[in-house]
């Protein structure tokens, strides 16, 4: 590079820093605008491309936003509790309290060096007490509204990372983090109560601006599924039970019954005979996981039970099996087989010989059609006695109503959202504010003895058991009721718990007695705009809707939704197209681009070299293309820096002024629409347009014939214009030109529609189609004056002579045709 970026960049970073230009205070903001990106979470020691890309752009977006005089409020924190950080101490053989801070010393090291304007006097810390005092609390108020409880159950367990995981946080069977198959465990957990929340997540995606792809994610886990619970009995009446069903007007089709094999009834019902079949089979499907479980192409497997059931609608004997593609924890956990018309059913009846009975008929088929795979469409009934020729949507309705009459069946509507899995068995995390007294049994840590704190001398490595049990000092406490011995919940909380509300605490970071003061709630709430990748879609952005939704209803927010605008970055790829990993070797460092090009360059190419939202690979020759272009301009400035100098008035502009003008508002008009949109590439191009532009009227208007004033102000608002992606660059221009305050206290330039205007254009004249005249208006000219221009000339007033005008067609830009008749 040709100019010192080193010192410059040095100088303002301190400069800023001292005079304290990017602090919000939020006290005296009138109309906020809360702009948030997912905080990072300090696994490895540094800032990785991404991090720039996804910080550092943003970070332009701020700047520009303040330059159009929002009331910007931009925080930043860590997410330092969790696995990537303990992963990465345990790698280290460092604490993680240690590494963390370590860590998190670097990345704001290097937030400095990106120039960023993040107020860190509202940073959050998650693995700190003042932070997790208020996980805690909120862990108490869930509870207090019976939204925390504790149970044994089947959970995801990865054997590699040693602890449980939410479902969420498994894909395909795999952990999350490490890719291993995570298997099922029964354990006491402990879990929020996010089920209850399920219709309002659901009715609220239609209330938000987010991306339809995201909002169409939520929408899935939340699953929402309308049918009919029916009542069905067991053959000697010992029994009762109801199946969840989407397909009530399948009713006559039903050839058997499955239960879950976890169901508790199943071993008591179970004839003698088929006992031990049956318990061995329930061995083994311990392992499988529900996605397995639910998989269409899986390999159907089930055990008879013995006994038999009836259908309600006709009395009919119905063999009672168990099998795994039934789950226990969706619906009743009992299913009624249909499987001529459900897939899963027609391969478990295809593979153990049960009967596949069709009661409704495809359009285009004939009764006797034999089904070659089960049908789930609509159609007419057959088989099904009173029902038959109805249509089966019509059935539906009809059959649980009829059914309805002798309390044995009822509409109903089941999501396929669990509950939240929030206890986990590691050591780098929120304490759960519980103790087990031996009297009181589960008792909640008052909320002024909070935060538990997390001991420091523990042996952390993961084990599969709480390392907190181990820990004598924090296990064996007193009951807070009666005093006597207790001991204290040793699992810690999910991190997902400690990000599900950060953003309501930057605004009051440092409160000491409230998670923050209401009234700054009301005032700061909802965050505007949010920003980060689409892989939180199910996790971190409908947990943190929930608890959102659970302080709206406790009062201390009064906007039902956390993040009024959602917005993903896209992916920044190695050169090779692929996802940067050191595994690969594709990674790009940001750092020695900082070295030798400044982080002012490195900013502009991440900002020009990509469509924001999409991503996409790292390329050598558009980051040379950046730098080429930071270069120019600097000549440009450093060439003709005695324009900034000139003190008189911009003259009347000329020919070349008003083509430069053109340029210049062009500039600005799309430039401002753009950035909106998180679109930085097209504005940068369109910088580089107004960059030849200028010096095209350089090259071609003398010295002595330049307006200087004109030019002085266009110089001038390039530099703002400029200024949120080339930060330092543009203040330190800023000060050259002779200005006190910095660039960042001026105002975003506006554009003037007036000099948009491609002045004059020539237009066709047509009667009845044939071109009669031409005639020269503004280019924007009405359709009236255009009509009163055409009907003026002589050539028409001619050719209009004693007729009479019907209509006229106007062609913007091009033609007026008109219409006239004798
Ligand atoms: C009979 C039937 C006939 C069904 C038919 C479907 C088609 P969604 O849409 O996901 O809610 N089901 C109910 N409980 C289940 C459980 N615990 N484990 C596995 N499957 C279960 O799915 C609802 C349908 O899934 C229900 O409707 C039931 O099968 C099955 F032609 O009942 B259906
Ligand atoms: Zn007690």
């Amino acid at each position: 590079m040709s100019y010192d970026f080193q010192s410059i960049e040095k100088k303002w970073q301190e400069t800023w820093e001292k005079s304290g230009i990017f602090k919000a205070d939020v006290e005296s903001f009138k109309e906020k605008f809360y702009v948030l990106v997912m905080f990072p979470y300090p696994s490895g020691d540094k800032l990785h491309m991404g991090h720039w890309y996804q910080y550092g752009v943003m970070d332009s977006w701020a700047r520009f936003q303040r330059l159009r005089k929002k009331e910007v409020f931009f925080p930043m924190g860590f997410d330092a509790f969790g696995l990537p950080a303990e992963n990465f101490a345990v790698k280290h053989g460092m604490h993680p309290d240690k590494s963390t801070s370590r860590n998190i010393a670097y990345m704001e090291e290097q937030f400095q060096r990106m120039g960023v304007t993040y107020d860190f006097d509202y940073q959050v810390n998650t693995s700190k007490p003042d932070y997790y005092r208020w996980t805690q609390w909120i862990f108490l108020k869930l509870y207090e509204k019976g939204l925390a409880y504790r149970k044994k159950a089947p959970v995801n367990w990865c054997p590699d990372c040693k602890t449980v995981l939410a479902n969420e946080q498994v894909h395909d069977g795999l952990c999350e983090r490490c890719d291993t198959e995570v298997t099922q465990k029964d354990l006491e957990q402990w879990f929020f109560k996010i089920t209850d929340y399920a219709q309002r997540l659901l009715d609220g995606l239609e209330t938000i601006d987010w991306p339809d792809k995201t909002r169409a994610m939520q929408r899935n886990w939340l699953g929402r599924s309308e049918g009919a619970e029916v009542e069905f009995k067991l053959e000697d009446d010992s029994y009762s039970f109801r199946v969840f069903t989407t397909r009530p007007d399948t009713l006559f089709g039903v050839t058997y019954m499955v239960f879950a094999p976890e169901h508790p009834r199943v071993m008591e019902f179970t004839t003698e005979d088929r006992k031990s079949a049956v318990e061995s089979y329930i061995q083994s499907t311990r392992k499988a996981t529900e996605v397995e479980r639910l998989s269409t192409t899986r390999e159907k497997t089930g055990e008879f039970t013995g006994v038999f059931a009836l259908n309600p609608v006709n009395g009919e004997k119905i063999p009672v099996w168990i099998s795994d593609y039934v789950l226990a924890s969706y619906g009743t956990g009992i299913v009624m087989a249909v499987p001529a018309h459900d897939q899963r059913d027609f391969e478990f009846a295809s593979a153990f010989d049960l009967p596949i009975r069709k009661v409704i008929l495809e359009p285009d088929t004939q009764p006797d059609y034999v089904l070659q795979e089960a049908y789930s469409g609509t159609g007419k009934m057959i088989e099904s006695e009173k029902y038959d020729s109805m249509e089966s949507e019509e059935m539906k309705a009809a059959v649980v109503a009829d059914l309805e009459k002798d309390n044995l069946a009822e509409l109903k509507v089941n999501f396929r959202l669990r509950d939240w899995l929030v206890s986990r068995q590691r050591y780098w995390g929120s304490p759960i504010p519980i103790l087990y007294c031996e009297d009181c049994g589960e008792v909640t840590v008052p909320e002024d003895q909070l935060p538990v704190l997390l001991p420091s001398d523990v042996d952390f490595k993961p084990t599969g058991e709480s390392p907190l049990k181990s820990c004598e000092s924090f296990v064996d406490a007193n009951c807070p009721q009666c005093g006597k011995r207790a001991r204290r919940e040793a699992d810690t909380l999910d991190t997902f718990v400690c990000s599900s509300f950060y953003y309501l605490r930057y605004p009051d970071a440092h409160n000491q007695s409230q998670l923050a003061d209401r009234e700054t709630l009301q005032k700061m709430m909802p965050v505007d705009q949010y920003v980060g990748g689409p892989e939180h879609a199910c996790m971190h952005l409908l947990y943190a809707r929930f608890i959102h939704m659970v302080m709206h209803d406790l009062g201390y927010v009064n906007c039902p939704e956390p993040f009024s605008k959602l917005t993903h970055q896209g992916m920044i790829l190695g050169p090779d197209g692929q996802k940067m990993s050191k595994s690969r070797g594709n990674t790009v460092s940001p750092d020695s681009y900082v070295e030798n090009y400044g982080s002012d360059v490195l900013r502009l190419y991440l900002c020009f070299g990509f469509n924001y939202l999409e991503g996409g690979p790292w390329s050598e020759g558009g980051f040379k293309a950046a730098a080429k272009f930071t270069d120019r301009i600097w000549r440009l400035f450093e060439e003709n820096q005695k324009i900034f100098l000139f003190s008189g008035p911009i003259s009347e502009p000329g020919k070349e002024d008003r083509e430069l003008l053109y340029h210049f508002h062009y500039t600005i008009s799309q430039a401002t629409r753009d950035t909106n949109k998180f679109q930085f590439n097209t504005s940068i191009a369109r910088f580089m347009e107004l960059y030849n532009a200028l010096n095209d009227y350089l090259k071609k208007v003398a010295e002595n014939s330049r307006n200087q004033g004109l030019l002085k102000h266009i110089f001038q608002s390039y530099l703002v214009l400029l200024s949120p992606f080339l930060p330092h660059f543009c203040e330190e221009w800023w000060q050259r030109s002779g200005q006190g305050e910095s660039i960042f206290k001026q105002g975003w330039p506006e554009h003037d529609e007036k000099y948009l205007q491609k002045d004059e254009i020539t237009m066709a004249v047509m009667i009845n189609g044939k071109v009669r005249s031409q005639i020269c208006v503004a280019a924007n000219a009405a359709e009236d004056s255009v009509l009163d221009e055409a009907l003026a000339q002589g050539q028409v007033q001619r050719h209009l002579d004693g007729k009479d005008l019907l209509k006229h067609i106007f062609v913007k830009g091009k033609l007026i045709n008109l219409i006239v008749r004798g």
